[in-house]
């Protein structure tokens, strides 16, 4: 079973006992493929509880925190007077009109997917609709319970920079980050495991999430599916809760975290820990993938330099 969580007030400033001169390695150059991600775990200490601290400045997180490749909590990463602002009526006003084609709803089936990942239904609806539905202002049709909006691009990235701020650990703003995506959920949706080739950051707005993580090192005791031409990695695990251990053994061997993020906070969730996340309460995040440098360098070595300029001004303007 997965820890109890870790208040702040009991929270270690970073997770300082650990040696940090075994660590450095997470944060070379190379790692965002599977190989190099799973190698360099192998240094990761086993962590039993994800760190709570407030933000850093950008020389102890840059120096401190990125490369020691474990995740942590920021607890006052968003403002109070951003936080305040968001709430369901703000998001109804702004982007209530958006309509979504492929919403996700039910409960996950058992089929596979060519990208590894397991089939759910797919509805029809708009965010006003959601939002309606969460403020009780009507009644949820059968096909609009249990509901899972998941969007890149409803907020660009200069809406981004604008009413929420990013992440202040690096020279340029929105260096490297991808376009946001935006997560907009019923209780007891969720996420299948998987893990990301990406750094995250976490932007919880609105209601609570539950994360259960995994460290690379787990990656074994996963089941882990390929999606075809890509880094990403599908679990064959839904939530932990909801898992069938009879039928995944091999997951008794792996350590299980968990943190509930609350409003206002934000996860950093380096590459390549598995993560399986359920909406606990009726719940918005907003999440920025930021590229690796072994992807940028690909992309560069691709002469992809209109899409490095977008996504990397920082870095196409220093090669
Ligand atoms: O919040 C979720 O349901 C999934 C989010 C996720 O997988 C991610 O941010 O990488």
């Amino acid at each position: 079973m997965p820890t109890e969580e870790m208040s702040e007030s009991e929270t270690p400033l970073l997770y300082k006992d650990m040696d940090l001169s075994q660590l450095k390695g997470w944060s070379d150059n190379s790692i965002d493929s599977l190989d190099t991600i799973q190698r360099a775990s192998s240094l990761l200490p086993r962590i039993r509880q994800v760190a709570r601290m407030k933000t850093p400045s950008s020389d102890l997180f840059n120096s401190y925190i990125a490369p020691v490749g474990l995740p942590v909590v920021f607890t006052d990463m968003i403002s109070q007077e951003v936080l305040s602002k968001w709430h369901w009526e703000y998001i109804s006003s702004k982007y209530g009109h958006m309509l979504f084609g492929d919403v996700r709803q039910g409960e996950y089936k058992d089929e596979i997917s060519k990208s590894g990942k397991k089939i759910i239904n797919r509805v029809r609806m708009s965010i006003k609709d959601f939002v309606d539905i969460t403020t009780n202002k009507r009644e949820a049709r059968e096909e609009e319970k249990l509901v899972y909006f998941a969007k890149k691009g409803l907020i660009t990235s200069e809406e981004f920079g604008e009413l929420i701020g990013y992440p202040p650990f690096y020279g340029n703003p929105e260096s490297c980050f991808l376009t946001p995506s935006i997560w907009m959920g019923m209780p007891g949706t969720y996420t299948q495991g998987h893990f990301d080739s990406k750094d995250n950051f976490v932007y919880q707005m609105i209601g609570r999430k539950r994360w259960t993580l995994f460290s690379p090192q787990d990656h074994p005791f996963l089941y882990m599916v390929s999606a075809k031409g890509s880094l990403e990695w599908s679990s064959a695990l839904e939530t932990l809760e909801k898992l069938d251990k009879t039928k995944f053994p091999l997951l008794l061997k792996a350590n299980p975290i968990q943190v509930t993020l609350n409003p206002g906070e934000v996860l950093y969730l380096p590459r390549g820990w598995v993560h399986a996340v359920e909406n606990l309460e009726p719940a918005f995040m907003i999440n920025l993938w930021r590229y690796g440098p072994a992807e940028i360098l690909k992309l560069w070595s691709n002469k992809v330099e209109r899409e490095i300029q977008n996504i990397c001004p920082a870095i196409s303007s220093v090669k």
